[in-house]
């Protein structure tokens, strides 16, 4: 049996360096004759960013031409929006039955979220994000979930909200998912604050989007925070920027950190740095070239979320039923 292997992401802001190697440029690799991949752009979460009409559809538009850009192939993998398939929203209205207040409060992404946006900002919807997420996942029973580290919890509670839901009615009705990480750079940090996570929300001289032009990217890892040690060392705890920066080049050259270690030892941080924005600039160009051609056929990239809502729409109906009818819904 084909194991299922499913991802998705947010149009919100624009994608960055983070989202991709934490996660994007893992899931074309899942493409085999072993898996099925499903990918889906999470537009309904995206909505608690409260974007305008028109950013949100711009960044929905990008985010497919960015997946194609990075190779996936979806002929054979689905690309999908997450509001083409309403499923996903009754699913979480169902899922909301066997989760807590207090399950929810504890996830860190809210607590985080909502300190920053003041009493406002504190949507229903960012509070029951995970919930919707479960139902995402929950949905196409998912048995694998590439995610970068600020999404672990999100599927740990998805994996309880699951058994919950199984022990309750005596089977095993929702499968329990497990995450990936890749091996470097699962949680990325701000190039200019290597304390916070490379993030679309934060933005600014921290965040490498995969959209900047070279000078920009050489730009920003010029003035990449380090530190005083002047030694080009793996020290989370003393020499976090340097460390943020190691994982960046080992993610992306595929080098370990002890060989890029010794690669730099008593060299500067300069050419340390100069070597890590040569390594990103040269990864991202080919995906950029494609971005810019992919993006400028919008009929196609409609094209593209039409067949994917086809191939998965009928899948998540059948689930539904399924879970409705053994809850009682008549
Ligand atoms: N800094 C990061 N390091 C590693 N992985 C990351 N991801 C995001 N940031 C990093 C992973 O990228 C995938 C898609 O994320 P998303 O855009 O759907 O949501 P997010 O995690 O909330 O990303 P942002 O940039 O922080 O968005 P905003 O600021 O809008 O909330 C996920 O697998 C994520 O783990």
């Amino acid at each position: 049996m084909k194991k299922r292997v499913l991802s998705g992401i947010k149009p919100t802001g624009d994608v960055h360096l983070g989202g991709y190697l934490g996660a994007m440029r893992e899931w074309p690799k899942y493409q085999s004759s072993e898996n099925e991949v499903f990918y889906f752009i999470a537009d309904l979460h995206a909505l608690n960013a409260r974007p305008t009409a028109s950013e949100l559809r711009t960044k929905t538009l990008d985010l497919v031409a960015w997946l194609l850009a990075l190779g996936i192939d979806s002929e054979r993998n689905p690309i999908y929006l997450q509001s083409q398939i309403p499923e996903h929203s009754e699913l979480c209205w169902l899922l909301n039955n066997f989760v807590t207040m207090g399950e929810l409060s504890r996830m860190t992404q809210y607590k985080d979220k909502a300190q920053k946006s003041g009493s406002e900002g504190q949507l229903v919807a960012l509070f029951t994000y995970p919930v919707l997420m479960a139902a995402d996942i929950l949905l196409y029973g998912a048995d694998e979930v590439p995610v970068g580290e600020d999404q672990t919890q999100h599927v740990e509670l998805t994996r309880d909200i699951a058994q919950r839901f199984n022990g309750i009615y005596g089977r095993e009705l929702l499968k329990l998912p497990k995450f990936t990480h890749p091996a470097h750079s699962a949680r990325v940090m701000m190039l200019d604050d290597p304390a916070r996570k490379m993030s679309k929300s934060e933005g600014g001289d921290g965040c490498v989007y995969l959209m900047d032009p070279q000078e920009v990217i050489d730009r920003k890892f010029s003035r990449a925070v380090t530190d005083s040690e002047g030694v080009v060392r793996f020290n989370k705890q003393d020499q976090p920027g340097v460390s943020n920066l190691l994982e960046i080049l080992a993610a992306v050259t595929g080098e370990t950190i002890e060989v890029l270690e010794q690669r730099f030892a008593g060299n500067g941080y300069g050419d340390f740095k100069k070597a890590v924005a040569e390594a990103v600039i040269e990864e991202l160009a080919p995906i950029q070239a494609e971005f810019a051609r992919l993006r400028k056929d919008e009929a196609y990239l409609l094209e593209v979320l039409t067949r994917g809502k086809d191939r998965v729409a009928s899948e998540a109906r059948e689930k539904l039923a399924e879970l409705k009818q053994v809850i009682g819904l008549v």
